[in-house]
């Protein structure tokens, strides 16, 4: 297989080898969770963030909920993508005249970097939850741009680079719940600030009932020479509450609303103590993926039961052998 990751070299990307005699797609650092419960003054639980290579270092956004159960954004940073030490406070956001814009709860960041300046997408409150948007060059002075778009909507991810000379974002509208459909729809822009031109991506269902409940992105897709490689999270509907898994997705690299391969079957399930038992049990959410392009491999960090933050390697050969045997495109 000649497919190629196109993008950063990360030659320290976090990684360990798949164990002998092992068949798994995704395989979970042995070391998981990276992070644990109150890892910092502020916050009792650290999960569902994201996380960029940046100057041979790691930096991210992540979600960190406090001690009165409301979710706010802060800044971590590490040498090794593993160890993560936090600002004690949140970001402050400035909007463009650089008034101060804060958010009064947000969740599930995403970081993407495209030309010189990191964009980042996050569940924020607008008379209900929707997709807030800002800006930094430095993880130190960050500009929030205006919402994307009207509640409800959760799960607004970008592709790391314009298509077609638009800026692309996933999205998957929702209600002000916790939403039982949903989804993943794509919308563009021109200037980060006015959406339009929206399709369809995807939606739940299939012929397993992992993802029957609703979907939605996870990490920044993955550029490869095949096209868009997008891990994303399905939800399935148990008497006993969801149950979040994920799988991936290979999008058209021109027209990526156009599915061409999807996951009939989860890739990471919970099945560990820290998956299953947490402040909510059952949800393993992928929320970044750091991919290498000398290596094709692929460091993913994912939530775990709403309480701890844990990584899973792949390579891009070993998803996209699984999406070419059993893939399942509806
Ligand atoms: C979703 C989001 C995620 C969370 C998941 C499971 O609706 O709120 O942040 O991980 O539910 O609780």
């Amino acid at each position: 297989m000649n497919i190629k990751v196109i993008g950063q070299s990360i030659p320290n990307l976090p990684w360990q080898d798949r164990k002998p005699g092992s068949n798994e797609i995704i395989w979970r650092y042995t070391e998981n969770p990276i992070i644990s419960w109150n890892p910092f003054k502020a916050a009792a639980r650290v999960y569902n963030s994201a996380v960029v290579s940046v100057d041979g270092k790691f930096k991210g956004v992540f979600r960190c909920d406090y001690k009165n159960g409301r979710p706010h954004l802060h800044v971590g940073f590490s040498d090794d993508g593993i160890h993560w030490k936090f600002n004690e406070d949140p970001i402050v956001w400035k909007d463009k005249l650089g008034n101060s814009w804060q958010p009064s709860y947000a969740y599930d960041p995403r970081v993407v970097k495209i030309e010189d300046t990191y964009y980042v997408t996050w569940c924020t409150d607008d008379h209900g939850a929707t997709l807030g948007v800002g800006m930094t060059k430095d993880f130190e002075n960050f500009t929030r741009l205006e919402n994307a778009t009207v509640p409800f909507n959760r799960n607004g991810v970008l592709f790391p680079r314009k298509i077609n000379g638009q800026f692309v974002m996933l999205n998957r509208p929702s209600d002000s719940g916790h939403t039982p459909f949903g989804d993943i729809f794509l919308s563009h822009s021109n200037d980060m600030e006015y959406w339009g031109k929206h399709r369809h991506v995807m939606g739940k269902g299939g012929s397993g009932w992992w993802q029957g409940t609703k979907i939605g992105a996870g990490p920044a897709p993955i550029e490869t020479s095949e096209g868009w490689l997008m891990f994303y999270h399905g939800v399935s509907g148990t008497c006993n509450g969801f149950v979040y898994s994920f799988g991936a997705a290979l999008l058209d690299l021109d027209e990526p609303w156009k599915v061409l391969l999807r996951t009939r079957d989860y890739l990471l399930t919970p099945e560990e103590d820290y998956e299953t038992r947490g402040f909510v049990p059952n949800v393993c959410f992928p929320c970044a993926a750091l991919a290498d392009a000398d290596t094709n491999r692929i460091c993913i960090y994912y939530g775990a039961s709403d309480t701890y933050s844990a990584l899973a390697f792949t390579t891009v050969e070993n998803v996209m052998d699984e999406l070419k045997k059993n893939s399942e495109v509806f």
